[in-house]
């Protein structure tokens, strides 16, 4: 048995109950065969992928909480640092009910390549909780996150482990994250990113994963010969990525059809209307049913529905295993171009292989949403100098990092005679880094 396959046994065997972290596992060992191959018998003796795929510490803790009927209630939190090789470990917080100790590992392993690839110095974490938010006040909101804090200060730290947002998790629980770890450690660092900009905050942080997310579309579509200005695009979600995915796509001309939440999505024949969004999310945090308010052309659907719609281009940007291999079916019958991810693992890996032999082109997550924590990284570098950048000045780098990832996926793919898949390109790019450093510090 070859070594990959030999690692990719023992992952299923000791992890039954973590399916979307054998996914990932499953995805990246796959693809990164040409190199583990050509290193067999070295990376077998020094146990690389053994070490890559066992997480270098798991916290799991409880967290009770008062809610505003005086009862207390109890969740679940979750920091795994997976890998800190190339820099302090980094990744974000994720407060959803489906939230358990597999996703967080599927999110932290998926976390290292991406971090790799943003060329910064972070390594990859990842944590959470099965808190939900939605429909909680802020004092709810505050308490749940005073109390998820009162244990995770232990293990994180400017130069140690450094969160940040992901589903459920936006500036209003960063603030009172933050707040709290002041208050515990009696010091002001820059442990945790997407800080308010009034507090250590970054310009464009917010809108660095959805403007990223077009970046790269953009740029790889030029290396396919395709112009983004033009062309339509789907959009699922309507959270912090999607929003301003959609901001980016219709500033560069083209037309969003669509986007979605977890009860229904909406069509909108003349582009949706993103201010419209963030107003209905943002500031209401409503459900997308008040869309039509705003928009009475427009159409919603309860349930599912967004992949079925006519475009050239699929942005999903809500949760993973969003795109299933029917929904590939139905894009591929429609003509679509490219599917860029704009939130971790949307494609099941059943669908990813229909799309890519059907020749449509796939931006994989750990490239295409890289732009998030690459500008969280430029947070933490003026939180270093104390100093604050101009928007010009972080939507500049921003874009030039994800110019680099295009560039680094492309190469990838080429250099191991896999033209055009840049999922073995990012797998590949982001894992090379990532094995110098292993093999450089030794056993540890
Ligand atoms: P938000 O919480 O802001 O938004 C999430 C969106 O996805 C909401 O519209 C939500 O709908 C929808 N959604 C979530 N879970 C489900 C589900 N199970 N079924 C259907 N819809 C769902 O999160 P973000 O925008 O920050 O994150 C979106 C994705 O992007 C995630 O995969 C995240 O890991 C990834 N990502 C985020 C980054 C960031 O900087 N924030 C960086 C890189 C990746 P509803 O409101 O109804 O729950
Ligand atoms: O998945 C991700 O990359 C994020 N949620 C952002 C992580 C970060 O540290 O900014």
């Amino acid at each position: 048995m070859s070594y990959v396959d030999e690692v990719i046994a023992s992952v299923i065997e000791k992890n039954p109950a973590e399916p979307e972290f054998i996914q990932a596992v499953k995805e990246v060992l796959e693809t990164i065969r040409p190199v583990v191959d050509a290193n067999e018998e070295k990376y077998r003796k020094l146990a690389i992928l053994e070490r890559l795929t066992n997480p270098d510490r798991q916290i799991k803790f409880r967290v009770s909480w008062v809610d505003d009927a005086g009862q207390v209630q109890v969740n679940t939190g979750y920091r795994v640092q997976f890998n800190n090789a190339i820099g302090p470990y980094k990744g974000g917080l994720r407060f959803h009910p489906s939230v358990h100790m597999g996703i967080i590992k599927f999110l932290g392993f998926e976390q290292i390549f991406k971090n790799s690839l943003t060329t910064l110095p972070i390594g990859g974490a990842k944590g959470g909780s099965d808190f939900d938010p939605k429909g909680k006040s802020d004092r709810e909101v505050m308490a749940f996150c005073q109390s998820f804090m009162n244990e995770l200060y232990k293990y994180v730290g400017a130069d140690i482990d450094v969160p940040a947002g992901d589903i459920g998790v936006g500036g209003r629980e960063v603030g009172y994250l933050f707040g709290h770890f002041k208050r515990l450690t009696n010091s002001y660092e820059g442990w945790i990113t997407g800080k308010g900009l009034s507090y250590g905050g970054s310009l464009v942080r917010t809108q660095a994963t959805g403007y990223g997310l077009l970046y790269l579309t953009e740029e790889l579509l030029k290396y396919n010969g395709i112009e983004l200005a033009g062309k339509t695009c789907l959009v699922s979600g309507s959270g912090n990525v999607a929003t301003y995915a959609m901001e980016k796509a219709t500033q560069l001309g083209a037309k969003v059809l669509t986007c979605s939440d977890s009860n229904g999505w909406v069509y909108d024949p003349d582009g949706i209307d993103v201010e419209a969004i963030k107003e209905i999310k943002e500031v209401n945090r409503a459900r997308l049913t008040e869309y039509k308010k705003y928009r009475p052309n427009s159409e919603y659907h309860e349930g599912r529905g967004v992949w079925g719609v006519k475009a050239d281009i699929a942005l999903p940007c809500a949760t993973q295993n969003d795109i299933q291999l029917e929904d590939a079916k139905a894009l591929v019958a429609n003509g679509i171009l490219a599917v860029c991810e704009g939130a971790n693992m949307p494609t099941t890996l059943e669908a990813t292989e229909y799309l890519m032999a059907n020749g449509i082109i796939v931006a994989p997550s750990k490239a295409a949403n890289a732009g998030g924590v690459a500008t969280s990284a430029l947070e933490m570098s003026q939180n270093s100098e104390r100093l604050s950048w101009s928007a010009e000045e972080v939507d500049a780098k921003l874009q030039g990092i994800m110019k680099n990832i295009t560039k680094a996926i492309v190469e990838a793919s080429d250099k191991y005679g896999m033209h055009g898949n840049y999922v073995a390109g990012a797998n590949i790019a982001g894992f090379e880094k990532v094995v110098d450093a292993m093999l450089a510090q030794g056993v540890v």
